[in-house]
């Protein structure tokens, strides 16, 4: 069976939904420290885990026979900001629980999240290739920069199978968003369907890479199923899809609400945006287990706001 931890997060809540797609409800167990969307609560198993509770895991572990493990939980980079230590004790404990249990030969397998923000400042911001300077100033960068070592390092002395993608932000309407410096490309559709206006934390031209969540479940997904050896970085995937700025997406935005209006407030998060790289470069992806993208900006606009607005009814 699949165990997924932070099965009530962003990605967590659809990557759980669409792996009981894939392998029926009662092979995937989800997890998290507080319970989620219904759709995810009602479709099946379900248990309360705090990720950094080793004894927790391995019981649950244990009890329903888990051969895969998918460490969704994590603290992002804007709280991370505000709770460093907090940030730091999380990420990295529920990794280490993880691989270790793996060195044990309990499980078979793990997925584990990494991020552009593993990158900083001196790393090329255009086009960032798999392997280049990386010196994160945030503390979720700094933690996911710290695992992709860390698993890298279990998979070589240890042989453990772990494997990993540098998500870029990453849009959808499932759930709000989870305290990214990304989320303002959720919020904007939000308030775009109830208000035509909203004003963004980050500053007009901040260039970001930028995914709709089907395409990271598609990566999750395929990377999971891909045969060892064709996993050949075993820290993590350079992962891409579009790169846009909050300028670009409001005018995408502005096609189908016309009289929708931005403004731009740039918050602590605009710092942290362009420490990171505007566009990335994913062709070793690409090229070692057949990745590519479908949704375009276009697509993803189109999406979002049919997803959004259906959300929207069902709350009034
Ligand atoms: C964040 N959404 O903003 C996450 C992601 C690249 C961004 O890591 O922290």
């Amino acid at each position: 069976r699949i165990l997924i931890i932070g099965a009530c997060g962003q990605i967590g809540t659809e990557l759980t939904l669409k792996l009981r797609e894939i392998h029926g409800n009662d092979q995937v167990i989800a997890s998290d420290i507080r319970e989620g969307a219904e759709e995810l609560m009602e479709s099946g198993p379900f248990e309360i885990l705090n990720a950094t509770d080793d004894a927790h895991i391995r019981k649950v572990i244990h009890d329903y026979e888990v051969k895969e493990v998918y460490l969704m939980a994590a603290m992002l980079s804007a709280t991370a900001e505000k709770a460093p230590m907090k940030a730091w004790d999380l990420n990295m404990d529920s990794l280490f629980h993880i691989l270790n249990i793996a060195k044990e030969g309990i499980i078979d397998k793990i997925f584990w999240p990494s991020s552009i923000a593993v990158f900083g400042p001196t790393t090329p911001k255009d086009n960032t290739p798999q392997t280049t300077v990386m010196e994160p100033t945030t503390v979720y960068g700094i933690s996911k920069q710290t695992g992709e070592r860390w698993c890298e390092y279990f998979h070589r002395k240890f042989g453990v199978d772990v494997r990993s993608l540098r998500y870029p932000g990453i849009i959808s309407y499932k759930t709000l968003p989870g305290g990214g410096t990304t989320d303002y490309a959720i919020e904007i559709f939000h308030e775009a369907l109830k208000n035509s206006a909203y004003t963004s934390f980050l500053a007009e031209d901040a260039g970001l890479p930028m995914m709709y969540m089907d395409d990271a479940i598609k990566a999750t997904v395929e990377i999971m199923e891909a045969p060892a050896e064709k996993i050949k970085v075993r820290s993590s995937y350079n992962l891409a899809a579009m790169s846009f700025t909050p300028e670009v997406l409001a005018s995408e935005i502005k096609k189908h609400i016309k009289n929708f209006e931005i403004s731009y407030d740039p918050d602590f998060r605009q710092s942290i945006a362009e420490s990171w790289p505007s566009s990335i470069d994913d062709s070793t992806a690409r090229e070692d287990w057949g990745w590519k993208h479908e949704f375009d900006l276009e697509k993803l606009t189109t999406t979002m706001l049919k997803g959004v607005s259906a959300t929207l009814k069902t709350q009034n």
